[in-house]
């Protein structure tokens, strides 16, 4: 309320503009957030990214990858998009039963892997184009909106479960 009669009043304008970036950090990070390049978020690495196309056409694919945090703070990854995927869910495998991740925390310094066996990223509505030997992007937002993109190397299922298993996954429950 203060803030709105200061700006009210053109010859406190520019006090008040200096007030709201000293008061307001959440306000001038908003902002900063908005005019950055939104694929960037300081600290955070993707690597060993992958996305493993399914044998049967219609199935879902799945993503893994190594989230490593490098920052000083703990960041919590909200939702995962991958191009050229008409969705995109997190995933985690206990007990060999597949259920729906809502967010994964990463500590300063710690590495969150995403592999099979235990957490995934599921990808439906998968694009023809997708195809192995190729690549296509990952995009993760983390609970304060950040986002940080990254390239998924393309592969069969074959190549890499070496003949192992989903690590649990019942296809059929699967939209
Ligand atoms: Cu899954």
């Amino acid at each position: 309320m203060s803030r709105l009669s200061l700006l009210a009043a053109p010859v406190a304008l520019a006090l008040s503009l200096a007030a709201c970036q000293q008061g307001g950090p959440d306000q001038a990070v908003a902002t900063e957030a908005a005019t950055a390049a939104p694929d960037a978020k300081p600290g955070m690495a993707l690597s060993a990214g992958r996305l493993v196309l399914p044998v049967v056409a219609g199935n879902p694919a799945a993503a893994y990858f190594d989230l490593t945090n490098g920052g000083g703070e703990a960041v919590t990854l909200a939702a995962v998009s991958i191009e050229g995927a008409g969705n995109a869910e997190m995933h985690q495998t206990v007990d060999g039963k597949m259920s729906p991740l809502d967010g994964a925390t990463v500590e300063p310094g710690a590495t969150l892997k995403f592999e099979p066996g235990t957490n995934h990223v599921m990808a439906f509505e998968l694009d023809p184009k997708l195809a192995p030997g190729g690549t296509t992007e990952i995009t993760l937002t983390f609970a304060n909106g950040d986002k940080l993109s990254a390239p998924l190397k393309i592969e069969t299922r074959g190549d890499a479960m070496g003949g192992m298993d989903m690590g649990g996954h019942d296809m059929g429950s699967h939209r």
